[in-house]
């Protein structure tokens, strides 16, 4: 735990109607999964959410019509927030694990694929951020390799109820061109490295220090709105829209 507080930005990952049977006492409200993200100009290359499979997550009231899925501890800290129906006071209309909510039908913003996943990662802190995370496998390693471990292993899949078509169909969407590294910049690296699994924790948190400091210092956004300009200067703008636009808010821990 450091002793700073971190500021996350969470991007509204909105839950496609008609709901499934779990979800239907919800519909008729914007639900939207809650994923933590400190790359927002990276919100592009979106390819599927992330949960822990075995996390409890509850779907939280954030407003009369407005209902975010994240973890118990994430839903007390944005009620003290300001984001909560009845202030500092969480109120849970309905309790989950993660299983709950792999398979989940997505739509989320800046995402140049219409609908995605949400699909499990057993890396995922439940007491980092919301407990749901947004995947970029273009230039987040740990992303990369969790779903090409998803690709490469049926047993996997098997074993956490995984629909071939809520994965195969999905692949790296280049969004940044980093020189000498390309526009996959996570694969790059974890090619360099020799990452072979998710599981290799030192050796990606290496990858993902190199992939970050590169993409932020070096990168150019090569699609979108602000196609063309350096990360350093998108990422403020892309900031900025998503929280205009009512796509995402800021949570601090
Ligand atoms: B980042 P920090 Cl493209 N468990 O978003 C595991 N990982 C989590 C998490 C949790 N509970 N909550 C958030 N994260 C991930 C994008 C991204 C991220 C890119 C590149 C690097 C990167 C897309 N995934 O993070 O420990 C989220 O993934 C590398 C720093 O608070 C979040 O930002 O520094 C990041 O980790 C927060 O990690």
């Amino acid at each position: 735990e450091g002793v700073q507080p971190q500021e996350y930005m969470i991007i509204k990952m909105e839950l496609v109607s008609p709901f499934p049977d779990k979800f239907k006492a919800l519909e008729g409200k914007k639900v939207f999964l809650a994923a933590a993200t400190l790359r927002p100009e990276t919100m592009y290359g979106q390819t599927n959410a992330w949960v822990l499979p075995d996390g409890k997550y509850g779907a939280f009231e954030i407003t009369e019509t407005e209902v975010f899925v994240l973890t118990h501890r994430a839903a007390l800290n944005l009620a003290y927030q300001n984001h909560s129906r009845v202030p500092q006071e969480p109120t849970c209309l309905l309790e989950l694990t993660g299983h709950d909510l792999i398979g989940l039908l997505l739509r989320s913003p800046l995402a140049l694929t219409e609908v995605i996943f949400v699909l499990p990662m057993l890396s995922i802190l439940m007491n980092k951020g919301t407990g749901v995370v947004t995947s970029v496998p273009s230039d987040a390693p740990d992303d990369y390799m969790a779903l090409k471990h998803l690709k490469k292993k049926p047993e996997f899949r098997a074993k956490y109820g995984v629909k071939d078509e809520w994965v195969m169909p999905f692949d790296i969407v280049p969004i940044i061109e980093v020189p000498e590294f390309g526009n996959k910049c996570a694969e790059t690296v974890c090619l360099q490295m020799k990452i072979e699994s998710p599981n290799e924790r030192v050796k990606l948190a290496d990858a993902k220090d190199i992939t970050y400091l590169k993409g932020f210092s070096q990168g150019i956004i090569i699609v979108g709105e602000f196609k063309g300009r350096k990360v350093q200067e998108a990422k403020p703008l892309i900031r900025r829209k998503l929280l205009e636009t009512g796509q995402a808010i800021v949570y601090s821990e």
